[in-house]
């Protein structure tokens, strides 16, 4: 484990990127891991565009089954999340939470300052019309635009490879002025998130940490690290944070 060297005022901006390890432990599945999505389901099958231009039904039903598993009554934010909704409430300087993942357990937990760089997967998007509208039921080529009214035009709001992310000049700004930059499960495999702790060390001084259950591809890159379960370290770098500045 590699630590802070000083402590950070407590009017530090505070840039925090979630991915996938976070809600592991709500009973979500990651991707990369050997029990992960990708070990089942090919990203060219489901996660591109010309995936859901090759054959919708297929990527509708991929994403049907999992956001009918984020309602299940057993997934629910857990200690990771409930703690970063803390520190944004309690923190005296801003702190704003980007997440690559496309459920809503930040929400949940209380998270305000949130950007979902990858979409929501209870969100649907029309393709025709570009509205985005709430949808926590099945969609499939019948499901009807709530906006304009067109059929067969929906696919959910996520963002597949080779799309651009969102509030993207957002997320640049906010890394170029943070005092502290922190990785939170994630693999760093996907641009431009994996990109982040270098825009931060490129950018400014800012101190970046990296929790993780094991290091990620880009660990090196960061000033701090901390392994274990996100339920576990993750509370208690929160902990730390509000108690003495890091
Ligand atoms: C725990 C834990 C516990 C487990 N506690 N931790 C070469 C060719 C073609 C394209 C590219 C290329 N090189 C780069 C690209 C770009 C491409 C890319 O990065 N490809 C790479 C694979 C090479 N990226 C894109 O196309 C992106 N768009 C883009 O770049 O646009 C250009 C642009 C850039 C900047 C500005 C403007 C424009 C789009 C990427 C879209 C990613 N989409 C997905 C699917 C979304 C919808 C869905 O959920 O289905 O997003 S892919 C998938 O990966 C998903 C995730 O958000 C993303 C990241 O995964 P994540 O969160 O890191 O999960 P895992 O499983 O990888 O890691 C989990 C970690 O948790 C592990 O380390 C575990 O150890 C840990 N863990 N249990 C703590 N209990």
């Amino acid at each position: 484990m590699a630590h802070a060297d000083k402590s950070l005022s407590k009017t530090a901006r505070i840039v925090i990127l979630t991915g996938a390890g976070i809600s592991k432990e709500s009973g979500l599945e990651t991707f990369r891991d050997p029990d992960g999505i990708w070990a089942r389901v090919r990203v060219e099958d489901v996660a591109t565009p010309e995936a859901f231009a090759r054959d919708p039904a297929r990527v509708h039903a991929f994403y049907n089954a999992r956001r009918q598993g984020l309602l299940s009554e057993t997934v629910r934010p857990n200690a990771a999340h409930l703690a970063l909704a803390r520190l944004e409430a309690e923190w005296p300087g801003e702190v704003l939470l980007v997440t690559q993942n496309i459920d809503d357990l930040h929400e949940r937990a209380g998270a305000r300052n949130l950007i979902h760089m990858h979409g929501e997967i209870s969100k649907a998007l029309c393709t025709l019309c570009q509205d985005i509208s709430p949808w926590r039921h099945d969609m499939d080529g019948t499901s009807q635009c709530p906006a304009c009214g067109h059929t067969g035009t929906l696919r959910v709001n996520v963002v597949w490879f080779g799309e651009t992310p969102f509030e993207m000049d957002r997320i640049y700004q906010a890394l170029a002025k943070c005092d502290l930059f922190v990785s939170i499960g994630t693999s760093g495999n996907v641009y431009p998130a994996a990109g982040f702790v270098e825009e931060v060390r490129m950018a400014n001084q800012g101190h970046t940490a990296e929790l993780n259950l094991e290091p990620s591809e880009g660990h090196s890159l960061f000033a701090e690290r901390i392994y274990g379960p996100a339920s576990e370290v993750v509370p208690a770098y929160v902990q730390r944070l509000l108690q003495d500045g890091g």
